[in-house]
């Protein structure tokens, strides 16, 4: 079994996105995609021979557009968001029992949310992409969009951190630099979790005093409309 796996960065929101595939099929995935980055995946998956089938959010993000829009236009992959407040133009709207398959491959959708009610992790293989609800030494944050402290707590004390103690936790941001962690080590060291009791969990993410992500207001509205901006439909006409 041959497989394909990359970790691509955007420099500019600090997100993570991942591009996974059956080698011998040429069947790939692309989790939380950037629309700056369209043109870059475009090349990769040709340089690499893949034909892009699914593109998966783990949540509406706040912070940056997605490229899902775009990339369907260009390949007519299907896009996936959650079915609790994912956005709703999603070809397929994932819950627990939702799964997506590529090749000989299956990846499994676990509800996480908190950060937003929205928010899923995927599973695949050895490992687990949180998105925003479990960063390395951190979490999301749970002051807008509808997020919730107490929700988040649980989504990973009983969702996350449940998992086998070596599954590789692949986040959807990270603003150190810091790519990969697991299961046991988020579990054991991060600061917000380990060690630590729900209720300090609820006052600390009380007090963040986060300033609001800076393209809060374009990414929003885009990304409700999974990523299908005036700018494509202008370039498109639908
Ligand atoms: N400075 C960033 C902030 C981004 C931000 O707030 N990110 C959210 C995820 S969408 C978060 O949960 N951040 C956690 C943190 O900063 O600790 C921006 O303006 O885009
Ligand atoms: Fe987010």
């Amino acid at each position: 079994m041959s497989i394909v796996f990359r970790q691509l960065f955007d420099e500019d929101s600090c997100t993570y996105t991942y591009l996974l595939a059956d080698a011998l099929t040429a069947d790939a995935v692309l989790i939380d995609t950037v629309r700056e980055h369209v043109g870059g995946y475009l090349s990769l998956l040709q340089e690499q021979g893949l034909q892009l089938r699914w593109i998966l959010e783990t949540h509406v993000h706040a912070d940056h557009i997605t490229g899902a829009a775009a990339l369907k236009e260009h390949t007519g992959a299907r896009t996936v968001t959650s079915a609790e407040g994912g956005a709703e133009c999603a070809d397929v709207r994932a819950t627990e029992t939702t799964l997506i398959a590529f090749g000989e491959e299956l990846i499994r959708v676990i509800p996480t949310p908190g950060h937003t009610p929205g928010c899923v992790s995927y599973r695949w293989r050895d490992r687990v992409f949180t998105g925003d609800a479990l960063l390395i030494g951190g979490c999301g944050r749970t002051d807008f969009q509808g997020g919730d402290a107490g929700t988040l707590y649980d989504s990973i004390t009983r969702r996350l951190f449940t998992l086998p103690a070596e599954t590789l936790v692949y986040p959807g941001h990270d603003y150190k630099g810091q790519r990969v962690s697991c299961i046991a080590q988020e579990r054991e060291t991060n600061p917000r979790l380990a060690n630590t009791s729900r209720e300090t969990f609820l006052d600390t993410m009380a007090n963040l005093k986060l300033p609001p992500p800076r393209r809060i207001d374009v990414a929003l509205p885009a990304n409700e409309a999974c990523g299908r901006t005036q700018e494509l439909i202008d370039l498109h006409g639908v």
